[in-house]
């Protein structure tokens, strides 16, 4: 663990249809219930741009109840455990999962985040995705963020190897912030200005996520919505605020 707190912002997305790799119980429970996927992310600012969202393959998730009846958010059993410390879940200290469910399941399943131009979005596997960070789901910006950007690349390569019904990909990246260093689609610029490969390039996706997050929050514009043409700096809380009122985020700390 690091020094200090993270403040992240919870993003519920919702699960508006299963995929082919979901038990009955899910199913089911998706049928009956509101079934929300929780990412956690540091760049509010750029929730216009979501095309799709991340699980891991390689990670269990917890369906966990909130505070209102019938509703429920998948994330991992860490991050659901620290916000029951927070005042966020129904009883404190109490992480009783509803289902647990490997992030295979989610795998295809049809979700939507409100604030998203994209209106139809699907789950995809993410490998690098770490257990012990953020709520284990990542939302996919890939106009801003290397990481998703290049994840989306390599499942497009090779849908096959990754399980994904190409039907699944999105089609176009939404474009949310300008700089003067990258133009209006940081991820894409640093890919290629760094020659990125795969994924699986670490160092060189650390210094990627460095640089457009660096460029992004201090010289960056939102080019989209309602504070099109304000400062990243000016409209990043305007952003997260107006999610939050919303009822379709929240924040926690780790
Ligand atoms: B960010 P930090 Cl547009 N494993 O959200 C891997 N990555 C994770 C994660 C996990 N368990 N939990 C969260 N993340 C991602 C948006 C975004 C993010 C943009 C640009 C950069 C960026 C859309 N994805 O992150 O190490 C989430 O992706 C780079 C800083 O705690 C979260 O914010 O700083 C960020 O990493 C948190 O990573």
């Amino acid at each position: 663990e690091g020094v200090g707190a993270q403040e992240y912002l919870a993003v519920k997305i919702v699960v508006n249809q299963v995929g082919p790799n979901a038990s009955p119980e899910l199913t089911q429970l998706v049928k009956d219930s509101k079934v929300y996927l929780l990412a956690g992310t540091l760049r509010p600012e750029t929730m216009y741009g979501q095309t799709c969202c991340f699980v891991s393959p390689k990670i269990d998730y917890g369906v966990f109840p909130t505070k209102k009846e019938g509703e429920y958010v998948v994330c991992t059993e860490r991050a659901y455990q620290n916000m029951s410390y927070q005042d966020i879940t129904p009883h404190r200290g109490v992480w009783d999962a509803k289902l647990v469910i490997n992030g295979k399941e989610l795998i295809g399943s049809e979700i939507s985040s409100p604030i998203s131009v994209v209106e139809k979005m699907h789950v995809l596997p993410m490998d690098t995705i770490i257990a012990t960070k953020g709520t284990g789901v990542v939302t996919c910006v890939p106009s801003d963020s290397p990481d998703d950007y290049i994840t989306v690349q390599d499942i497009r390569k090779k849908p096959e190897y990754y399980n994904v019904d190409p039907s699944w990909l999105p089609v176009d990246d939404v474009l949310v912030l300008r700089s003067a260093k990258y133009g209006d689609h940081t991820a894409k610029f640093l890919i290629e200005d760094l020659k990125i490969q795969s994924p699986k390039d670490k160092e060189k996706l650390a210094l990627a996520k460095e640089l457009a997050y660096k460029e992004g929050f201090y010289n960056g514009t939102v080019i989209i919505g309602p504070y099109n043409g304000m400062s990243v700096v000016e409209a990043k809380p305007k952003i997260r605020d107006d999610l939050v009122n919303a009822g379709e985020a929240f924040n926690y700390s780790e």
